[in-house]
Order: structure tokens, then sequence, then C-alpha cells
């Protein structure tokens, strides 16, 4: 036995009393993990020389540790030959659920980068909130939308270590909370740099109250322990509004203040009260508006802690951190009410009026009269997007369109104040997690081909590309194509009791339910093809399977009725036996990162469907694209330049892009369309003509009525299903039709991978590190 295996079988024994042959799953995962980490321990503890960046991120969607952990160590082959040797499953450890302290995009992308820095020697700190209950688990209920509490930790959470010596006080205006922090590796790969995601857990002061408790009165003892738990309880499933809920905006506090609160106190014991070098010895990333209160704590510490006067104050501030903008849609630019603010953070608030003071002061200076899109404080409202931009030296973008978007579009006002602020990140996806460790038949392929050079520096995936015209190469990668499919069918039976024609073609879309991401219109195209292919309007059609996965917020009904919709005409498709052979739909139940790298490398097609202009990046496009699925989608966030870089001809690019949109949004009637257009007609009348039916819960007519008439807050059809609808069907019938030849399209597939080079987050992160963090 190797030292790692020796070491595996000793957990097992020393903590669960137990053997290879007889331990539970998550008795060996822990054992595993345990393990694990105690290989890397020492490079963990090393303390880091030079600046460190610090990525602030109200969530962290880091998925399940355990298979990426041992790749990078180098440990992933000694482990599974265990297993093996033991009788057990080598896949065993993909029942282990630990996936969901984050909602979608932003939180994945954070995990991405934490990954990507510890790979390229950055030294990069995390800190967020480790919430009790991540995001919910979804199931179907009559193809609704039914949601239950993601009870993680009853699988142990043997990748963390508390750290009951750093914990921190909190103070809010009603209560006052420890702060403790669980720190968890974050290994590069080969192991050589071992970087730190600490996540803070609110606790109480007092938990237990004997006095009262003596008085009879049990719920008000622990009344303190609940307040203060009630903290880190739960992450809010919204991806889209904000309430302005009370409770969210004390998490936001609570894991700034006790990041910002822990560095202030590493800087002082170091330097002491010269805070001159503080800009030089951290960066501090906001990731969103989430954790921006940190702006005004830092000013505080320095204020009150440093006794510095507030103007070197503010300059160290504005050095120390940068603001990443990840979505320009307006209603999740988030903004506080000035009551509620001063309610929960009275002795922040005193921060936030003078940074508005000293923006007035420059406003002033620089003759500009107009101050309502300035102000940070304006109509009661506290703007942190606008803080975010004013107290920093850098915001970003994270698709090139998008950070156009937010210079001349969604805040000119502030680009036109300090253009040398603005600059653009795209974003990146790790080529380890979703690649190597999820299609690794596929990295065997292109190790084969061009070394194993590619998973630390993904620019050599371009001497793929010769590849692409090699017949060989070809057929062997439709074949592994091929193998990801009856792996995925597998899977999908287990989890969804589904069965896939696994010789069809696979076109997925699978990304959080949102309107702007057209879900609806990917739904209506099906339904096209489905009475084109009845009516014999389509008569020559190759067998495609349509899979959906996505969450919708709770509160989101329009979102929900979309996946009930889905769901419908699922039923209709699959349970008709004149067109079952040709098509099957799909909606996968509670889609997240472990279901994604299944169904990733599984997927011939990639849903990139979104409105132009509304989706900032994404990130699945660039997952799909290293895996050889082809783009189908708009000319919209990252799309743009995956295609630039794969070539249009080889990826399905269709729909309005944003310069015909402005020209036509003031004129644009879908009515017109509707009524002109047969198949629309068609398709849009399946919501009420009973074809399809809600149960009763109105969700369809309501679909059909934001669509033709509009609502009180948005105009009909307000992301331009009905203008995009033939477009697409034809952009999507004629991928179908190229599909015929395998072959050709099997090269556009390499070409795709040759191209994806950029889009490794490992790129981003060295983007990030040299013009903004200066590490
Ligand atoms: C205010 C609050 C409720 C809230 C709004 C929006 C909370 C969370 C969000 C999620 C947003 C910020 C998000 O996830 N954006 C996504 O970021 C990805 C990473 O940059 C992009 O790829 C993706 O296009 C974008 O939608």
């Amino acid at each position: 036995m190797q030292p790692f295996q020796e070491a595996i079988v000793k957990k097992l024994k020393e903590e669960y009393h137990t053997e290879l042959g007889k331990a539970t799953t998550k008795q060996l995962y822990n054992a595993v993990s345990k393990a694990a980490l105690e290989t890397c321990w020492d490079t963990w503890q090393k303390p880091v020389t030079g600046k460190t960046a610090c990525y602030l991120s109200a969530e962290f969607l880091v998925g399940r540790l355990i298979h990426s952990n041992l790749l990078n160590l180098g440990l992933l082959g000694e482990t599974e030959n265990l297993l093996k040797d033991a009788g057990i499953n080598p896949n065993v450890f993909e029942d282990v659920e630990d996936d969901a302290l984050g909602n979608g995009g932003l939180g994945r992308l954070a995990a991405c980068f934490l990954d990507s820095a510890a790979t390229q020697g950055v030294p990069l700190m995390g800190y967020g909130i480790r919430y009790r209950y991540g995001l919910f688990k979804q199931h179907f209920a009559y193809g609704c939308q039914q949601e239950e509490a993601d009870d993680w930790l009853s699988w142990g959470d043997p990748w963390s270590v508390r750290r009951d010596d750093e914990k921190v006080r909190i103070n809010f205006g009603d209560q006052s909370v420890w702060a403790v922090p669980y720190d968890m590796p974050i290994i590069g790969y080969g192991g050589k740099m071992v970087n730190t995601l600490r996540l803070w857990q609110a606790e109480a002061i007092a938990p237990f109250d004997f006095n009262l408790f003596n008085e009879q009165k049990y719920n008000d003892s622990v009344q303190q322990k609940n307040d203060a738990e009630a903290i880190s309880a739960v992450l809010y499933p919204n991806d889209d509004t904000d309430a302005g809920k009370r409770l969210r905006l004390k998490q936001q506090y609570f894991f700034s203040s006790a990041s910002l609160q822990t560095i202030f106190a590493a800087y002082t014991a170091k330097n002491g009260t010269d805070y001159s070098k503080f800009a030089d010895t951290y960066a501090v990333q906001l990731n969103d508006t989430h954790p921006t209160v940190s702006i005004p704590e830092l000013l505080r510490l320095l204020m009150t802690q440093g006794h510095l006067e507030f103007e070197p104050a503010f300059q160290i501030v504005q050095k120390t951190f940068a603001y990443t903008n990840h979505t320009i849609m307006a209603e999740a630019l988030e903004k506080w009410s000035l009551s509620l603010f001063q309610s929960v953070l009275p002795e922040v608030y005193p921060y936030v009026v003078l940074l508005q003071n000293r923006l007035s002061n420059e406003l002033v200076k620089k003759n500009i009269a107009e101050t309502s899109k300035y102000n940070l404080i304006q109509d009661g409202m506290i703007h942190m997007a606008r803080m975010a931009i004013y107290a920093t030296h850098s915001t970003n973008g994270v698709a090139k369109i998008h950070t156009e978007i937010i210079k001349n579009s969604a805040l000119p006002e502030w680009y036109a104040l300090y253009p040398e602020r603005f600059n653009n990140k795209t974003n990146g996806v790790t080529q380890r997690r979703w690649l190597a460790l999820c299609n690794r038949e596929l990295a065997a392929f292109i190790t084969d081909r061009i070394g194993n050079g590619w998973i630390t520096d993904f620019a050599q995936l371009e001497k793929l590309k010769p590849y692409a015209e090699d017949a060989a190469s070809r057929k062997q990668f439709l074949q592994i194509k091929r193998t990801k499919k009856d792996q995925l069918a597998d899977y999908m039976y287990r989890k969804d009791n589904f069965g896939l024609n696994t010789g069809n073609i696979f076109d997925i879309q699978v990304k959080r339910l949102h309107e702007y991401k057209r879900q609806l219109l990917n739904a209506f195209s099906i339904l096209d093809i489905y009475f084109g292919i009845k009516d014999g309007r389509i008569k020559e059609f190759n067998p495609t399977t349509f899979i959906f996965g996505a969450k919708a917020a709770p509160g989101y009904y329009r979102a929900k009725g979309i996946i009930k919709f889905i769901n419908e005409v699922a039923n209709l498709v699959n349970y008709d036996n004149d067109v079952n052979r040709k098509m099957q739909v799909i909606f996968v139940s509670n889609y997240n990162v472990s279901y994604a790298e299944k169904l990733i490398p599984a997927a011939d097609l990639s849903e990139q469907i979104s409105t132009a202009g509304t989706e900032a990046s994404g990130t699945s496009n660039m997952k799909f694209m290293m895996n050889g699925a082809l783009t189908l989608g708009t000319y919209d966030g990252a799309n743009i330049e995956i295609v630039q870089n794969a070539g249009e001809e080889n990826n399905y690019i269709f729909g309005a892009r944003v310069e015909d949109l402005e020209k036509i949004k003031d004129s644009y009637d879908p009515k017109k369309l509707y009524a002109e257009q047969p198949r629309i007609k068609r398709v849009m009348d399946t919501l009420i003509d009973g074809t399809l039916t809600d149960g009763g819960t109105g969700w369809f007519q309501e679909l059909y009525n934001s669509i033709l008439e509009g609502a009180s807050w948005h105009k009909p059809d307000n992301y331009y299903l009905l203008l995009d609808f033939l477009p697409y069907c034809d952009a999507r019938l004629q991928a179908n039709k190229d599909y015929a030849d395998q072959d050709a399209f099997a090269k556009k597939c390499l070409l795709n991978i040759a191209a994806a080079g950029p889009f490794t987050s490992d790129r981003t992160i060295q983007q990030y590190a040299e013009e903004i963090w200066h590490v």
C-alpha cells in the first residue's frame, strides 16, 4: 500500500473503529478527506509573503470537493485503486451532497477563481458566509417546483477547520454576535500552493440565559442564540431582485465586517499603526455589490482604531478596493432604504455620510449640478453600486459587451466622471473541474495528442486544431461523446427515473430560471418542431433529446410557471407515439454543480439564448465549449467572444443584436407578430387553449399576457421572444440538419475545443492579479 492509502485505513480505524470493506459512504468520505487534508497541512500553514488579494463574496459555489482536491493533490488514482481493491465502487462519493452555498454564476465563478489562483500561485483568500442551509433542493410535484432545505452538513464537513481563536465580534443596532471562521484549504493543481477560503458562521455571545430559564421562559432563554444563528442560517435564493430585507443586510455586514476586522488586525499586528502600506499589503475585490458595506467598514476601522483623518483613510480605502459588476438588470442593482440601514448599522452609517459629502464636494468642483444619478444617498435610498464605483479604483464588467454596456448605457454618467477606472475582465472557468475531472475520456484524448500541459496552461489547446482535420480523431471524439451520453443516461435514470435515447442529439439548456435567459423561447421552439413533425412540415429531423435544468427563486412565480409549462410540453411530447421516436423532452430536477458535471460533457448543442444585452457573461457557455458542444446562441455576453474565437461558421448564432433592439424598442409590437405568423400563434396559444394545463394556477394565462399585453411594470414581450422566435427555429433546424453529417459536425466540435484556451479562469485570474491587484 502507498502511504496515502495507509493513512486512509488508519483514519477509518481511529475515527470510526471500522475498516475499508465495512465503512459507510459517509465514513469513507470523511476519512479520505481528512487524510488528504493532512497531506497538505504544512503547505497550507506556510505564511504568505508579499501582497495578498482578498475575494469577498456572499456566495462560493464550490461544488463537491473530494474529487477536485484529490485530483489537485495527485491522489485521485491511488484513492480509486484502494476503493476498487476493496470491492467498493470508485464512484461512491457521487452520493455525497456537498454542493450548494451559492445560487449560480456569481458563486460558481468565485469558486473557479479560487482554484485558478491557487494553481497559478496567486495568494488569494476567499471570504464569505458559512450558511447552515445552502440553496434549496428542488423536486417536482405534478410538474411544479417544490423546495426543500439543503442540509449539507449531514454529510459532515471534513474540509473545514473551525478557528475559535480567530472569532470576531459584530455589532448591529439591535444585537451583537460572534463571527466564527471556518477555514477550507484551496489546493492548487500540483499541491504547491494552498490558499484559504474563510467562511464565517454567526453565533450568540451569550447562548443561554439561566435567569429566564429559571422563570420557565424557555423560548426566551434561547432567544439570543436563535437570533444570532439566524444570520448565517440560509442562503437567499434570489439572483434577480432584491427585496431589501433586513436579514440580508445583516448577512452582508456580518461577513464584510468580520473579514475586514481580521485583515485590519493582521495588518496592525505586523506593521503597527503606520497604515501607509495597507493598500500595498492587501487588495480587496468586491464580488458584485453584496460586500460593498466593507467600504464604510474599513473607513470606520481606519478612523476609530487607526485614528486616521477621513481623507487619508479614504485614500487607503480607494487604493485597496476594486469592484466587479455582474449584472445590469436594473432590479438587481442593490439599494437600501436609509431608515433600514441606519437602524441595522448605526455605527457604519456616519461613514456613508462622509462618503456622500466628499462626493458632493467633488461634483461641485467639477461643475456637475445634476447630481441625482450620482448621489450615494438619494431619495431615501443608499445606492450600493454607486458607492462601489465611487470609493474604489477599479470597476470591471465580466465580458467585453457587458463592460461596454456598463460604460455606455447602464452607468454612462459614472464612466464620464472616471473613465480610467472602467475595465473588462472576461470570465473563465477552471478546466480542472470542467474538463479534466468531469470528462476524463476527453481529457485523455487531448493529452494523448498534445500532452498534459493544458491542465495548467490552457492556451496549449490551440495545438489540438490540426486534429480537427484528422478522421480518426473525429471518430474517436464521437465515441467519447456517446460514452458521456450513456453515463448521463445512467445517472439520470437514478436521479430522475428517466430513460434517455443516447443515440439522439443532446440539446441542453442548464442555468437559473429567468425570463431574460428565455427558457420559454426554447420551449416554444420545441413545440414548433413538435407541430412541424406532426403536420408534416418538418420531414427530416434527426432525433433530439431536449434537456432543461434550472431552479426558480421560490417567490418568482413567472419562473415557476415556465417550469410547469416545460414539464407540460415534456408530457405532451414524450407520450405522443407519433413523435417520441424523434424527440424527447426532459426537465431534470435539482440541477446543481454535480448534475452539471454529468450533463455538460454529454451535450452536442449548448443553448445560450438570452436576449441580447441581458446576460453579463454566462459561464456555462464556456464549460460546454471545452467539452465540445456547439453554441446555439445569441450575440450576448461571452457568447460573442466564444464564436469570435471558434468561428461563427462552427456555431449557430441567431437573433437580434443589442443595436437592433435599441432601434426598435419603442415600436416593437409582439401582437403584430402573433397575428401575422401562424407558427407563433400556434405555440403561444398552447398557453391558453387547453392543450396544456397549469393545474388551475393561472400561471399560463399570466405568461401569455406578459408577452402580448405586458404588465404594470413592463412592456409587452420585454425579452423579445416573439422577435427572435423564427430565427431561433431556423438556426436550430439548421444545426439539426448539419448533425446528419456527423463527421463534419465533429470537426466543428474539435475546432471549438481547440479555441477554448482563452476561457480558462487561469487567464482571468492572471488579469485580475496583474491589472487590478498588482500581486
Ligand atoms: C441583489 C440580489 C438579490 C442579487 C442579484 C443578482 C443576488 C445575486 C445576483 C446574481 C448575479 C449578480 C449573477 O449571478 N450574475 C451572473 O454572474 C455571472 C458571473 O459573472 C455571469 O456569468 C452571469 O452572466 C451573470 O448573470
